[in-house]
């Protein structure tokens, strides 16, 4: 397993890992270690506030003389980064996923790689084109449905989103066991069509399947760092966000994004997700992400 991590994240971990390893062999504690954390922890995206409120729980922890040598100090971040990545926890039993992002952060990778994800776990996958306003969104999309081995649902360039939509449900109805991933468009003229759209898509899916669990993920570029929660205020503004799928983390070293996203938003992480091959997708684990990000 650390295998895997340190190959996949090694990237995604280096600002971090490497230097806290230097700060957890010390034996003693002192204010210079103190504030060599804190810049470290500002630099690799965990944010300034949330920065605050970790360092100022340490301190705490070193008056109180609980936290004596670096290895007590390793001990008391594990436990706080493990408590604020796991406020909000993903559970992945939804049968309808909704795919909401700006344009670029990945949402149709993702749909590919869910598929392929759901697939593998023995289930029938449909995937709807509800991005009717780029024309070649339903030919990306193809390539993935195929490549996954799941079905497609798509519409002509310009037809209604919802009603690609609701074409996929009737499909969805049919099929006993099935999943339905639903890859929606990221640009529209603005940005009030936009959120028009995704409320009119998530409107369907609830008269069409009113007893199916269904979810709306949005995609963040972690690459973006803290730019992106303007993106999902935005999007939280229109449309409850049950979980956050951190995209291109293989193209960043600033994992501490997950911790200032999961803190500020409240919403929890559901997946990570690192390349352009199908499999490069990972289910969130917070105990497994902060053991792994505090052991080079
Ligand atoms: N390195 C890397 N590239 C990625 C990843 N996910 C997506 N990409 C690339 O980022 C670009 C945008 O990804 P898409 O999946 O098309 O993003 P989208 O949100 O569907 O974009 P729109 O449909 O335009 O809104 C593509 O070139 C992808 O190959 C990732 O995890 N790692
Ligand atoms: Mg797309």
């Amino acid at each position: 397993m650390l295998g895997f991590f340190k190959k996949t994240f090694g990237r995604f971990y280096e600002a971090i890992t490497s230097r806290l390893a230097s700060l957890f062999s010390r034996s003693v504690v002192d204010k210079d270690l103190l504030s060599e954390l804190e810049r470290i922890l500002i630099e690799a995206d965990v944010g300034v506030g949330l920065t605050r409120t970790i360092m100022a729980r340490l301190e705490e922890d070193v008056r109180a003389g609980k936290i004596v040598q670096g290895a007590d100090l390793k001990g008391a971040l594990a436990q706080l980064l493990q408590a604020m990545a796991a406020q909000k926890v993903y559970r992945e039993d939804a049968r309808v996923i909704l795919l909401v992002g700006i344009n670029g952060s990945g949402k149709t990778t993702v749909a590919g790689k869910l598929a392929h994800r759901f697939v593998g776990q023995g289930d029938p996958v449909i995937i709807a084109a509800a991005d009717t306003f780029r024309a070649a969104a339903p030919e990306q999309l193809a390539v993935w449905a195929d490549r996954a081995g799941a079905t497609l649902v798509a519409g002509k360039e310009g037809q209604d989103p919802a009603s690609v939509v609701f074409a996929a449900t009737e499909h969805f109805k049919q099929i006993p066991g099935a999943r339905l991933i639903v890859d929606t468009a990221g640009r529209l003229q603005t940005k009030v069509n936009l959120m028009r759209e995704l409320e009119k898509i998530g409107r369907i899916i609830k008269k069409q399947l009113p007893d199916i669990r269904t979810v709306a993920l949005l995609t963040v570029d972690a690459m973006l760092g803290q730019n992106s929660f303007d993106q999902a205020r935005l999007f939280h503004e229109s449309t409850h966000l049950d979980g956050i799928i951190l995209t291109k983390c293989d193209g960043t070293g600033k994992g501490g994004i997950v911790f200032s996203i999961a803190d500020t938003l409240k919403v929890p992480i559901a997946y990570l997700s690192y390349g352009e091959r199908m499999d490069q997708l990972t289910p969130f684990d917070p105990k497994d992400f902060v053991e792994h990000l505090l052991n080079s």
